[in-house]
């Protein structure tokens, strides 16, 4: 906002000295208490100030950001992430990348953003998607792979993620088919596989990433607040995401030419390895009904295979699953 611009722009003017409450209070034409809601505002997007009686607020560090220098710096890919779109707020990257995509843009295509208005899940559902807190992200990929088969990329995808993680982290996060992955029996990320096809072709593959990162239990809002869990909360620290977001780029890339050259059957192995499901009792819940039984594994088109209790297996394509 306009009033957010000039309190920064003071801070910038006044270097490393104190503001004092006062003094920001008839720049910006209000009252030291509105300046005070303001302070605590910046706060939560990340800066971190120092407040000291009789001379007033200093910004002692602002907030790391994913800009497109920030993941370019260092970035070692061939091809995922050369071009990079940043923005600091968008409604949703998928549908800025679905727009680039139809404008012919590149493989490897990333569309990025500190926030999401209406960061969107599968099915219409909603992705809570905080400033500064989170990778958002977008890629375009344009496989020459038949449709029925873009769901692999869901997996590999998946794998990546892991695999970024781990690095990062040190955690051992795990898949829940198809495309949650938790710690902890947490969601800390969401896959979003879209297609623009024609019958036969795949024109492009658009993949949503939604990471946690650096939320905190009381950034969520109520309705997830037992089922999300960010890397922050499960490390301990305080990361930097574009580390996160090279590390995924790197990943990805490569598992995505593995696959290119032999295959799924290889991601498959890596999917398994990290799957929660496989071998447990679940139930599946698709548009047609529920079914119930022992998760046998995935088939080397990724998809679920559920045996029930009369011995039926059953192929899943689509669905919410429960360990149960
Ligand atoms: P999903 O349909 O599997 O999960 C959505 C559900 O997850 C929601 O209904 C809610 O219960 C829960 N949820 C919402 N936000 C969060 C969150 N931040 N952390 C944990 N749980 C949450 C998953 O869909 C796919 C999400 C993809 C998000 C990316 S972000 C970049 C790209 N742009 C965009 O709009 N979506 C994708």
């Amino acid at each position: 906002s306009e009033l957010r611009k000039k309190l920064l722009d003071a801070f910038s003017r006044s270097e490393d000295e104190y503001v004092s409450g006062q003094f920001l209070a008839d720049t910006l034409g209000c009252s030291r208490t509105a300046i005070w809601k303001h302070i605590e505002d910046l706060r939560k997007e990340g800066f971190e100030l120092e407040a000291v009686r009789k001379k007033g607020y200093r910004i002692t560090k602002v907030p790391e950001r994913i800009t497109a220098d920030e993941i370019r710096l260092g970035l070692s890919t061939k091809f995922l992430g050369t071009q990079i779109h940043y923005e600091e707020s968008v409604g949703s990257t998928q549908k800025i990348a679905h727009h680039l995509a139809n404008e012919d843009a590149p493989e490897g295509t990333v569309i990025i953003a500190e926030e999401q208005l209406s960061g969107r899940g599968r099915m219409d559902r909603k992705w809570h998607s905080p400033k500064y807190t989170g990778v958002w992200m977008s890629v375009i990929l344009r496989p020459n792979i038949p449709p029925p088969k873009a769901p692999q990329l869901t997996l590999i995808t998946a794998v990546a993620v892991v695999q970024a993680i781990e690095e990062l982290t040190g955690l051992s996060p795990q898949i829940k088919w198809p495309n949650d992955i938790l710690i902890n029996g947490k969601k800390v990320t969401g896959i979003l596989t879209e297609l623009q096809a024609d019958a036969d072709r795949i024109i492009s593959i658009i993949i949503g990433i939604g990471i946690n990162v650096n939320q905190q239990i009381e950034d969520y809002p109520d309705e997830i607040k037992n089922i999300a869990t960010s890397l922050s909360i499960e490390s301990g620290k305080k990361l930097q995401r574009a580390e996160l977001v090279k590390l995924l780029l790197h990943k990805f890339e490569n598992l995505y030419l593995l696959y290119l050259e032999k295959g799924f059957y290889p991601i498959k192995l890596l999917w398994e390895s990290c799957a929660i499901s496989i071998g447990k009792t679940i139930t599946a819940r698709t548009i047609t009904g529920s079914i119930h039984g022992k998760a046998l594994g995935i088939t080397e088109d990724g998809v679920l295979m559920i045996e029930d209790e009369a011995g039926k297996v059953h192929h899943v394509y689509s669905a919410d699953i429960e360990l149960s």
